[in-house]
């Protein structure tokens, strides 16, 4: 068969190739390569990735389609502190946010760009974040000299062929993406497996819609259509367009009438987001006829229908998840998707070609080569402390091979949104499960979470970092207005989500967690759908409804209402701990802050 000619254009929009043209110009590629998103053209890039060593091929017998990459040792995570949203005016971005004037930002990247990709193939590909042509779908093209960025995003999203179509049509917005790792190769020196830069920056201007990533390939950081387009530029289009961009995994509940009530949920990492989208019941509600479908792990795009119901969109096609902790206890649906075409980024390779991390199996190898390349055996581990995986080592798997993934997933209409679910890490003061009272103390309760500080996050252990919405990291824009933006959301609205808050982490007074967690949490799902659909009732507290003992489905678990009482437990005077916290966070924000938060609070305090 004849190679097919890469440096072809294969769009004649005329914006795209003036902007493409501008491009190799200043990163002066050695090539450029118009990316199809075909089988034939990804086993090429592959093959290739193998040759030059970046991707190792997994066993094939044990792990059908997969790779293997190790990335560079101080290229591992997002860069939060090189992460810049350069709007217009500082204000506009808010003090969560760093923020550069744009005009020196672009100066500084035109210098950092130029001649970035010498040596190397610049990829043209173009990507739609949801279904290709769907009303709620946003258009991208990211240029990257990275054959890795461009396999990893064939997972993650919808590439290649389909997207030249839709954009030919010229009647979308396409948002540029330009990402390098920032390593040109000079003429012929050898490559390294995993190019990249210690000067990293990954730059949004939310005004003209623009991404620009320099020197990183990891995640995040380099595949562009999911943190930086779905979530931070998204989410000045939600603002601007009346929808909303979220930091949410959805996931349908499927009752025993056979009825089902999706729910979007909110939670900052090392929560077990992607645990939670993948639930399976406990048998004896599973026998009764209770199923959880997934949508998506990690990004929901929500907007009202003509019915002024809201809708959501999972944008993604894949899960790029945190491996370390995943297993077929804690994960099965998770573990029989990533089972075959799956991409894995710094977990450990095993004697016989398969992968392990951390948390996959009680029993450890004997031996192993960490994510680093060293040998790994678990008496080293012993003495050393030694992981075998990074923490942050990541499978790019397929959503299609979700054993639960939800038949509507890939509506392009997306899924009709009932409930909204909040939660944290938090061994004290939040309950296992409250409902809001109504939208504005549900927008409260968003704004307000957060999550204890776990090891080495770099802060003092225990204290309360505040996430709202999980979107601190994620949101393109100054906070108060995003808070503000949410209030709004419900003048748009006929129906409002009923919203809940959740906390699967509290402990008793030795430190033990009083909730065993994992599929048990359907029990606190049917609640949530059961309040939903009005079918239960639910007692008021100063912060919000709860269920009592008897309003909990508890078939197959012991769990005693004196339990109960302590992770039910509202203790006043933790919570006027509590409010302090929010007024902290409140007075960051305060020149943009919604009235409503204000008032919340002060409702909050009378009600203490
Ligand atoms: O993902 C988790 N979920 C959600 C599951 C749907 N994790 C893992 C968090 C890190 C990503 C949890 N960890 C959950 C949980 O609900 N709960 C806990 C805490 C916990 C850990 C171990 C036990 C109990 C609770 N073990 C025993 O009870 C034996
Ligand atoms: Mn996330």
């Amino acid at each position: 068969m004849k190679k097919r000619n890469f440096a072809a254009p294969l769009s004649e929009n005329t914006h795209l190739l003036r902007w493409i043209e501008k491009m190799v110009a200043l990163c002066k590629p050695a090539r450029i390569h118009w990316v199809d998103g075909s089988k034939a053209e990804n086993d090429e890039l592959c093959a290739q990735m193998v040759r030059g060593g970046t991707f190792i091929k997994l066993n094939q017998k044990l792990w059908p389609g997969c790779y293997y990459a190790r990335s560079d040792a101080n290229d591992v995570a997002r860069v939060e502190d090189r992460t810049f949203i350069c709007s217009l005016s500082k204000e506009a971005a808010g003090p969560t946010n760093n923020w550069v004037n744009p005009y020196e930002m672009r100066r500084k990247l035109r210098g950092l760009f130029a001649g970035c990709m010498s040596g190397r193939t610049m990829y043209v590909l173009p990507f739609s974040m949801g279904p290709v042509g769907g009303p709620m779908s946003q258009i991208g093209v990211q240029l990257t000299d990275s054959p890795y960025v461009v396999v990893n995003m064939r997972i993650m999203a919808r590439i290649g062929t389909p997207v030249y179509a839709e954009i030919d049509k010229g009647e979308k917005r396409v948002v540029p993406c330009l990402h390098s790792v920032g390593a040109p190769l000079k003429a012929g020196a050898k490559d390294v497996p995993w190019p990249c830069n210690p000067d990293k920056y990954i730059v949004h201007f939310p005004e003209s819609r623009e991404i620009w990533s320099y020197g990183s390939g990891y995640g995040g950081n380099a595949l562009l259509g999911k943190k930086c387009f779905a979530l931070r530029i998204a989410s000045n289009l939600a603002r601007d367009e009346g929808w909303m961009a979220e930091h949410m995994l959805i996931l349908g509940v499927e009752d025993p009438k056979g009825e089902k009530t999706y729910v979007a949920a909110a939670f900052p990492s090392a929560c077990g987001k992607t645990n939670f989208a993948m639930l399976i019941p406990p048998d004896p509600l599973r026998k009764k006829g209770w199923k959880v479908w997934t949508v998506g792990d990690d990004i929901a795009w929500i907007k009202p229908d003509a019915e002024g119901r809201l809708r959501a969109i999972n944008p993604e096609t894949g899960f790029f998840g945190v491996a370390p902790g995943t297993s077929a206890k804690t994960n099965p649906n998770a573990m029989a998707t990533l089972a075959k075409n799956t991409i894995f980024t710094n977990v450990a390779l095993t004697p016989e070609g398969g992968v392990w991390w951390e948390g996959m199996t009680d029993q450890p190898p004997a031996e192993c080569t960490d994510w680093q390349g060293r040998r790994w055996t678990p008496e080293i581990a012993r003495q050393t402390g030694a992981k075998a995986a990074h923490p942050n080592a990541r499978f790019t798997a397929p959503a299609a091979q979700c054993p639960t993934i939800d038949p509507a997933w890939e509506n392009p209409d997306g899924v009709p949104i009932s409930a909204l679910i909040f939660g944290g890490r938090r061994a004290t003061t939040m309950p296992l499960i409250y409902q809001a009272f109504n939208w504005s103390s549900g927008v409260y309760i968003g704004a307000t979470m957060g999550s204890e500080m776990t090891a080495a996050a770099g802060g003092t252990l225990g204290k309360v970092r505040r996430d709202p919405m999980a979107m601190l990291p994620f949101c393109g824009y100054h906070m108060g207005d995003y808070l503000r933006h949410w209030i709004m959301m419900q003048k748009k609205l006929s129906v409002t989500p009923r919203i809940f808050h959740v906390n699967w982490f509290r402990k008793d007074a030795e430190g033990n967690f009083l909730w065993p967690g994992f599929r048990e949490n359907m029990r606190v799902l049917k609640w949530i759908v059961d309040r939903t659909r009005g079918r239960t009732l639910a007692q008021e507290t100063p912060i919000g409804w709860m269920p009592r003992y008897e309003d909990v489905e508890w078939s197959g678990m012991n769990f005693s209402q004196e339990k109960w009482k302590q992770i039910m437990a509202f203790d006043r005077g933790a919570w006027r701990a509590e409010v302090m916290g929010h007024e902290e966070l409140f007075l960051d924000l305060h020149d943009r802050l919604p009235k409503e938060m204000i008032y919340e609070r002060e409702l909050l305090i009378c009600r203490m």
